[in-house]
């Protein structure tokens, strides 16, 4: 009784998916409805979003899910689409690891130095802020057509429901918002010649954000209305939402194509110390701060799986379980790896250039990278802790990681902290969350939590080992 289905859209770097929850006062269930592959494309101009194609497997999506009480957008953060003043979408959204920001931070900190950047957005140092690429963006043809700046969740709830918007949680990822008030920095704004009015007013997670339109209901077979609900549209803000916390001093890790690893927090922190630690206050549900680092993630294994022509995942993770721990490891900080291609050979330079023994076979590099990302996490949760003030009991790990058990067991390794692992769909799980409050499931944020520890199954990691090892890595890397 009182069960609702909700249509949960998530977009990752690498696919996206439609998910149905079914949710009521004691249970939560999620099932895949569809999901289709993400592939940025290469042309002349540079590295491109499919966007139409994203479009389309969300059709595709609804159709699959059948009959919802309503439907919510998450993606990944910063990108966006221009419309023109028609409201049609002016080209292929550019991606994030495009190469146009180059040298253009640099720029914009002669306008407004970096630390003035920090203290009023609390945003990390990233070449792919909004910010950069909307300076970049500025001189093109393109650019100057344009009416609106839709970020990428937020185009598709357009072209499922006619409405504009801009959601809060992924509209701090811009750089532009002050994380202080939850709105605008217009200062920033203004200081760089960004016109603000190019954003269409914000949103709060939970907003309706219109219905399907008739066209979107035809297509999908679904009998309207079917109402949108803005969700935490960062995808960050939708997994951090499901973190199945049970107590209130934990860390955690969102792994996918990246991982996210920090706290979270009731303000920001501004601080000088903070900036040069490059931890990034990104906002989230019910007024609270992402404390959070950016960490390459998986993207290190997917691009090595993609140079070596798709080898069994399994497979090549089994192998990797039996090389010895922490030969080599890189800094899976390094914007160095942001950029596509030849990451075997990147990762063996990286290790060459630091004085450790270079990973020669497939299983060596994957330890590598599994390695180096547990090491990292280990950094982020221990500077987090330092920079906040805010000590941790356990680490919670959520997100497509959770499948690699060895990622789970190293994380806890390193951390020297019980890792909880929940779900792998922590984003899609989020998302329906807040939908089903928005229609009327009563709760907090720990209420939701409390319904998922009731509901859904976590794996607890016990580390082992002291810290020795890791220091030493560390002591290798000599990372900040
Ligand atoms: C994760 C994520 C990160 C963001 C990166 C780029 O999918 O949204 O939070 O830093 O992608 O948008």
């Amino acid at each position: 009784a009182g069960v609702k289905a909700y249509a949960a859209v998530d977009l990752g770097a690498s696919s996206g998916r439609v998910m149905v929850g079914r949710v009521g006062p004691d249970s939560v269930e999620l099932s895949e409805a569809h999901r289709f592959p993400n592939r940025p494309v290469r042309v002349p101009e540079g590295l491109r979003w499919d966007v139409l194609a994203l479009y389309g497997g969300v059709l595709d999506g609804l159709r699959a899910a059948g009959p919802v009480d309503s439907v919510g957008v998450d993606g990944w953060a910063v990108d966006y689409g221009l419309l023109d003043a028609d409201g049609a979408l002016l080209g292929n959204p550019v991606h994030y690891r495009d190469t146009r920001t180059e040298g253009v931070a640099e720029k914009v900190w002669a306008t407004v130095p970096a630390s003035e950047l920090y203290a009023a957005t609390g945003i990390q140092h990233a070449p792919f802020n909004t910010l950069y690429q909307l300076t970049a963006a500025r001189s093109t043809a393109q650019f100057a057509r344009a009416a609106r700046v839709l970020l990428i969740p937020d185009l598709l709830t357009y072209w499922l429901t006619g409405e504009l918007g801009t959601e809060l949680t992924n509209a701090s990822t811009t750089q532009l918002v002050d994380p202080r008030t939850r709105t605008w920095s217009s200062e920033v704004a203004e200081r760089l010649g960004i016109d603000l009015g190019l954003f269409a007013p914000l949103r709060q997670p939970g907003d309706p954000a219109g219905t399907l339109r008739p066209e979107v209901l035809a297509e999908t077979g679904l009998a309207g209305p079917v109402p949108v609900t803005a969700v935490g549209s960062h995808d960050t803000a939708s997994a951090v939402a499901a973190i199945p916390a049970s107590v209130e001093r934990f860390a955690y890790i969102c792994t996918g194509t990246w991982s996210l690893a920090g706290l979270e927090l009731s303000a920001p922190v501004l601080t000088e110390e903070s900036r040069a630690a490059n931890f990034t206050n990104e906002l989230g549900l019910d007024g609270t701060v992402r404390y959070l680092r950016n960490i390459m993630g998986l993207w290190l294994l997917q691009e090595c799986v993609r140079a070596w022509g798709g080898p069994d995942l399994g497979l090549l993770l089994r192998e990797a379980a039996g090389v010895p721990a922490l030969r080599a490891v890189v800094d899976a900080g390094d914007e160095a790896f942001l950029a596509p291609g030849r990451m075997p050979q990147r990762i063996a330079e990286a290790c060459r250039a630091s004085g450790q023994p270079v990973p020669a076979t497939r299983a060596e590099v994957t330890r590598c990278i599994l390695d180096s990302l547990a090491l990292a996490h280990r950094r982020a949760v221990l500077d987090a802790q330092r920079l906040a003030d805010r000590p941790v009991d356990v680490v919670y790990l959520v997100g497509g990681g959770t499948r690699n058990a060895l990622l789970c067991q190293l994380t806890a390794d390193a951390c020297g902290l019980p890792v909880v692992a929940g779900a792998t769909e922590a984003a899609a799980l989020g998302n329906v969350l807040v939908q089903a409050r928005a229609h009327g499931l009563a709760g907090d944020l720990p209420a939701l939590r409390r319904l998922l520890i009731r509901t859904r199954r976590r794996t607890r990691y016990t580390p082992r080992g002291g810290a020795g090892p890791w220091r030493a890595a560390e002591a290798r890397l000599a990372v900040r």
